[in-house]
């Protein structure tokens, strides 16, 4: 089983382009494991608790209820608009979400794991955190990135999370792919140097925050927003759930190797992901070889006008609106270029006219130019009827040797999550078939009655090239990988695994379809161009 999990996100406010990336990375990844034969289940939904999400409702004059029925119907409609096909959707307010966490603070409780004290210090509401000298700047202040900052005394329950420091030192430092990018390592390792030996603060009292899942053994109190938020990527795939509550097994589902794979942005790692869960994993009984496995993606991020990069963010009035974009330029051309144009654990800088220009250039004038012409001249030359015609020729073999390559090369980034990488190898691939319809000229050829299976042959290759192409781009753009597999009057191409990508997809005598622009050129507006 390859279960997957993208970070839950807070529903304070409308899902901007950093979720959606994450998402459409993720439904990628997902839909590429589907492709290369894997059992594939994967997670995600939204953060739902918390004081920033009672805040806004607040200031909105709502219940938090309300609220976040409303701004989760957001994030649903925009997976669905953006064909993120997920198989399980995480809600914290659901009650059996709220039955497991409970299940999961008693037993802990049971086990001596969670104590109370009392403790004076600085909060930060918008990072929902109690800071400590080490949070604070050059200048001994506490920067803006904590927003308000206040000081409170209270009594909470803690989490001996530094009972499971040691253990977490040992286990990263002898295994290799508990965080990918690799460079990820080094930075949590040195967090674990620095983060001492603090317990973590599990509960807030109900005097100052009432949204939130309540302590089964301390009314008074809810549970911290992250420790109820990481508890999403086992409750609702079945842990400690009740037979009948309409979860699948969780022992199946965390089977694999890794059992988990958890995609989150790089601001999240340190210490939700990174300390935080593997401990709280830990405490609740996993075992080294039970750990998941963390893929940390990078930022988009805006250049200023003096031509920095910087976060997208409201306050800076820099956010791009991922729905706004989509009913733009469509939903395949989003989706390329947010997996197309970032390398995957880096950041880039979101641009429009590079949206525009990857689009035009790689799907509508390289490959959208293949598919015409390969419908095309079928239609006009061979009533549709394809045929492998005479025997290959050198070149028929160098194009097929390239797609067999290219294929290899796809497979192998994919594996990596590299998809700027595979998209990039298709490309040339694509590439390389069109300058194979410009020296083979079937245009001239069938002029000379006799070259009739030398163009058959040739109008074999187009085809044959495009409906490999259709199916590997399909993870990515799954509504014209399903139009293209459509005009071949071939849908069933989009059930193929990647093992059955071999040459000769395409029977001798199979008819196709007529052609029909797969990817209409973007034309540039001016306000676009601004963007
Ligand atoms: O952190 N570019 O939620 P969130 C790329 N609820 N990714 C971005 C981004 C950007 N500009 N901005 C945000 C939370 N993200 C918690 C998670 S998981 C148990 C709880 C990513 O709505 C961010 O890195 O603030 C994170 O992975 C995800 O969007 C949700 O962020």
């Amino acid at each position: 089983m390859f279960f997957l999990t993208t970070a839950i996100d807070y529903t304070n406010g409308s899902p901007h382009i950093g979720h959606a990336y994450e998402k459409v990375l993720a439904d990628v990844i997902a839909r590429y494991r589907r492709l290369r034969g894997d059992e594939v289940f994967f997670l995600t939904g939204v953060d739902q608790h918390g004081q920033k999400v009672q805040q806004t409702a607040e200031k909105e004059g709502v219940h938090p209820a309300t609220y976040v029925k409303r701004t989760t119907k957001k994030f649903l409609n925009l997976w669905d608009k953006l064909d993120v096909r997920y198989d399980g959707w995480a809600e914290t307010v659901d009650e059996r979400h709220k039955a497991c966490v409970r299940k999961i603070l008693s037993t802990l409780k049971e086990q001596g794991q969670l104590y109370q004290k009392t403790h004076k210090g600085f909060y930060s509401v918008r990072q929902e955190q109690y800071l400590t000298d080490r949070d604070r700047n050059e200048q001994g202040e506490f920067g803006p990135e904590w927003g308000e900052v206040t000081e409170i005394e209270e009594e909470n329950w803690y989490f001996k999370l530094s009972d499971h420091i040691g253990w977490l030192k040992e286990y990263l430092e002898k295994t290799d792919n508990f965080v990918l990018p690799a460079f990820r390592k080094a930075e949590l390792l040195n967090a674990l140097e620095r983060s001492g030996e603090t317990d973590l603060c599990i509960s807030r009292p109900k005097e100052r925050l009432r949204w939130g899942i309540e302590f089964p053994f301390d009314l008074g109190y809810v549970t911290y927003v992250w420790f109820d938020a990481l508890i999403n990527y086992v409750s609702f795939v079945g842990y400690e759930a009740a037979p009948d509550a309409g979860l699948p097994d969780f022992a199946r589902i965390w089977s694999g190797n890794p059992p988990a794979t958890h995609i989150i942005g790089k601001d999240i790692l340190i210490p939700a992901h990174g300390i935080y869960w593997p401990c709280m994993l830990h405490a609740m009984g996993f075992r080294d070889d039970q750990m998941p496995q963390l893929l940390v993606h990078g930022w988009w991020n805006r250049k200023s006008k003096s031509g920095q990069s910087e976060k997208m963010s409201k306050s800076l009035g820099n956010v791009v609106d991922p729905d706004e974009l989509a009913d733009k330029f469509g939903v395949d051309a989003l989706r390329y270029y947010l997996v197309r144009d970032i390398i995957t654990g880096r950041d880039s800088d979101f641009d429009l006219e590079r949206l525009v220009m990857l689009f035009n250039d790689e799907l509508a004038d390289k490959l959208g130019n293949l598919c015409n012409r390969a419908l095309n001249m079928s239609q006009r030359f061979t009533d549709g009827i394809l045929s492998p015609g005479g025997p290959a020729t050198e070149d028929d073999l160098a194009l097929q040797k390239s797609l067999t390559e290219t294929t290899a090369a796809y497979r192998e980034a994919m594996d990596e999550y590299e998809v700027a990488k595979a998209l990039e190898a298709l490309t040339r691939h694509v590439v390389l078939c069109n300058q194979y319809a410009d020296r083979m000229k079937p245009w001239e050829l069938k002029k000379d009655p006799e070259q009739a299976a030398r163009v058959q042959t040739i109008l074999y290759h187009f085809a044959e090239n495009v409906a490999h192409c259709a199916v590997l781009l399909s993870p990515v753009v799954p509504q014209a990988a399903a139009k293209i597999a459509s005009q071949l009057a071939r849908e069933d191409l989009l059930t193929l695994k990647l093992d059955d990508l071999k040459w000769g997809l395409l029977a001798d005598g199979h008819t196709i379809g007529k052609p029909k622009p797969v990817f209409p050129k973007i034309v540039i507006e001016e306000e676009a161009a601004e963007g």
